[in-house]
């Protein structure tokens, strides 16, 4: 890989996913994709970027030829909980973009494309403890419903054409630089801003819900280590669960409060409720582990004291 355009810079895992590719690859080998008309300096100072929106196939066709873009990173994605309130936005961005991205990879011959899944692609009927990779993918939302036509797409377009397709499925992402945004896991970042903000948080789903989640350095750790796997070595492609840490928002609650004795949490449920029941509640990554060598380096307690310390720092200084 030589050019990499990352589509989707300004979001929660895009903005962090930019700056660890620029160090990886070169800061003016990767540019960030933006849609805002105002992205972070932090993406800007740092090397090219570019505006992209992936439903415009004409621009991201002069953004490819503009660089020589030979690899695209598409993290460009309308989340669970936006996604049942505007099921069309996310067909268009999920699928739509997708699609523009593969067609344009697969015209340019490029090297790679990396289209980042969800354990959003299961669903009632799939099993709750230890999800297999190789499971009944039954989504109720469109977000999930458009994370497995993804992945089908991704492998089809392996098969099909021997175009380097990859992608894991993102189990809840938790982190402390850009906040996520329209997705059912959002409450696990949430937490820890309010808590270091006002001492309590109201969370929107109950507190025995129990779901796959990971901080944000081993999501990176796990993006780059896929993106750089030797490809003759894998036997899956779009699809690689990747597991982390599993914990109930009463656990989470409580593991804050070893750190803030006198933070509170209360419960209102809202419709994020059902889509969180229809998720795993942890999932077996083996076949990442046997293929790409993946292990995670965080669990509960160390992303906590992380998560509070660098949050502390950044509520003292004003910034949030
Ligand atoms: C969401 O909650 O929608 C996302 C996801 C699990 O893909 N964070």
């Amino acid at each position: 890989m030589k050019k990499i355009l990352v589509i989707g810079s300004t979001g929660q895992i895009g903005s962090e996913l930019t700056l660890e590719l620029r160090k990886e690859f070169g800061a003016e080998n990767v540019i960030a994709g933006i849609r805002k008309t105002a992205p972070s300096p932090k993406l800007t100072e740092t090397g090219p970027c570019e505006v992209v929106d992936a439903t415009d196939r004409a621009q991201l066709e002069a953004v490819v030829k503009k660089h020589n873009i030979d690899a695209i990173v598409n993290m460009a994605a309308i989340l669970s909980a936006t996604g049942e309130k505007d099921p069309m936005y996310a067909w268009n961005v999920n699928m739509n973009g997708l699609i523009n991205v593969l067609e344009c990879a697969r015209e340019h011959k490029m090297a790679q494309v990396l289209t980042p899944s969800s354990i959003a692609v299961f669903g009632p009927g799939t099993p709750l403890d230890n999800t297999p990779q190789e499971t009944i993918l039954r989504p109720t939302t469109m977000y999930g419903i458009t994370k497995v036509a993804g992945e089908l797409l991704g492998d089809y377009y392996v098969r099909k054409y021997g175009l380097d397709v990859r992608g894991l499925r993102y189990p809840g992402i938790i982190s402390n630089e850009t906040l996520p945004g329209g997705g059912t896991t959002d409450y696990a970042v949430a937490i820890y801003y309010d808590a270091i903000k006002y001492g309590r948080y109201t969370c929107f789903v109950k507190e025995d819900t129990r779901l796959p989640m990971m901080y944000m350095p081993d999501c990176l750790k796990a993006t780059i280590m896929l993106m750089k796997a030797d490809f003759n070595k894998l036997k899956h492609h779009s699809d690689f669960n990747v597991g982390a840490m599993s914990f109930s928002v009463k656990e989470l609650a409580e593991n804050i409060k070893k750190y803030i004795p006198h933070f509170e949490i209360s419960y209102e449920p809202d419709f994020r409720q059902a889509i969180a029941d229809s998720w795993p509640n942890s999932i077996d990554d083996s076949a990442a582990r046997e293929e790409w060598g993946w292990k995670p380096d965080y669990d509960l307690d160390a992303m906590t004291r992380d998560m509070l310390q660098v949050l502390g720092e950044k509520h003292k200084a004003g910034l949030i």
